[in-house]
């Protein structure tokens, strides 16, 4: 795969040759369609700087992910700055070729779009989808696929029944009536807030043992625990309760996340270490439920 540059060192500060993984990283520094904040190009770069200096041994699993995990970093892809198509079609192709290898890929962000991309590489899966906007968009700004549209194009070839919103506060009313005939399960982020733990339960009874792709757009944070974000939307969930969620989504059968929207000119830091701390914490519930 031609169109990676490689990043030493990689995630965490570990370097796992790729034959030994079975967790591969992959940079996507997507900064393509931004309609307010622009600069995720920096997204990756900045995720593996704060996953270095955090702790590698979870606290609430009682692990070390490094000693539990393989975890390779194949460095980033390389992004053509007119060209999306041409660029979706490397991450395509990526997240095929380390699937059909029996790893699980990760996508460091990045806008949000790279999901519709990433996401074509995975048939009967569930999209779970951490977001404060329901990107239902069937276009935005004159654009059919950018970071306001990305779940609607993922649903041209994922059955609505198939998408789980969590965290959600902010849409508009189309995005919103098309949500509610298309009969989409969503929870806002009061939800999250108030009721994790039904969350838990309802996604795990719908999901089964079935595949899971888990996208984490970061503004499902609020403001207050990740400035550094594209669109930033107030109401959200803190850190701890976005932590608590995904060792849970952890224990399911996960196929591949990523996690995406941080924009580092606009952040101070604190948006990059909650993106790498929630890895970590994804990361542990996957190890802990695969041993
Ligand atoms: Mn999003």
């Amino acid at each position: 795969m031609e169109w990676l540059t490689p990043v030493k060192p990689g995630f965490g500060g570990f370097d796992e040759p790729y034959e030994r993984a079975n967790v591969v990283f992959v940079g996507v520094p997507l900064d393509i369609t931004s309609s307010y904040r622009s600069g995720y190009r920096f997204g990756p770069a900045r995720i593996r700087e704060a996953s270095a200096n955090l702790e590698t041994y979870l606290m609430a699993a009682g692990l070390d992910v490094f000693e539990r995990l393989n975890i390779s970093d194949l460095g980033d892809l390389e992004v053509t700055p007119t060209d999306l198509k041409a660029t979706g079609e490397r991450i395509l192709r990526t997240v095929q070729k380390i699937k059909g290898d029996e790893k699980m890929p990760v996508l460091l962000g990045g806008e949000h779009t790279l999901t519709y991309f990433a996401a074509q590489a995975f048939d009967d899966v569930f999209v779970v989808q951490l977001d404060a906007h329901r990107d239902l968009r069937d276009e935005y700004l004159g654009d059919k696929i950018c970071h306001a549209t990305v779940m609607r194009r993922v649903l041209d070839f994922l059955p609505p029944e198939r998408l789980v919103q969590v965290g959600v506060r902010s849409c508009s009313k189309e995005e919103a009536e098309f949500a509610r005939e298309a009969k989409i399960l969503a929870y806002s982020s009061e939800q999250v807030i108030d009721d994790a733990s039904r969350i838990i339960a309802e996604v795990r009874k719908l999901v089964g043992k079935a595949r899971v792709y888990l996208t984490i757009d970061l503004d499902v944070l609020d403001p207050a625990f990740a400035p550094g974000v594209a669109t930033p939307e107030p109401g959200g969930p803190s850190t701890v309760e976005i932590s608590r969620l995904v060792r849970e989504l952890g224990k399911l059968n996960i196929c591949a996340f990523d996690v995406v929207e941080l924009v580092p000119p606009h952040d101070d830091g604190t948006a990059a270490f909650a993106a790498a701390k929630i890895i970590y914490e994804l990361l542990a519930a996957i190890a802990s439920s695969s041993k």
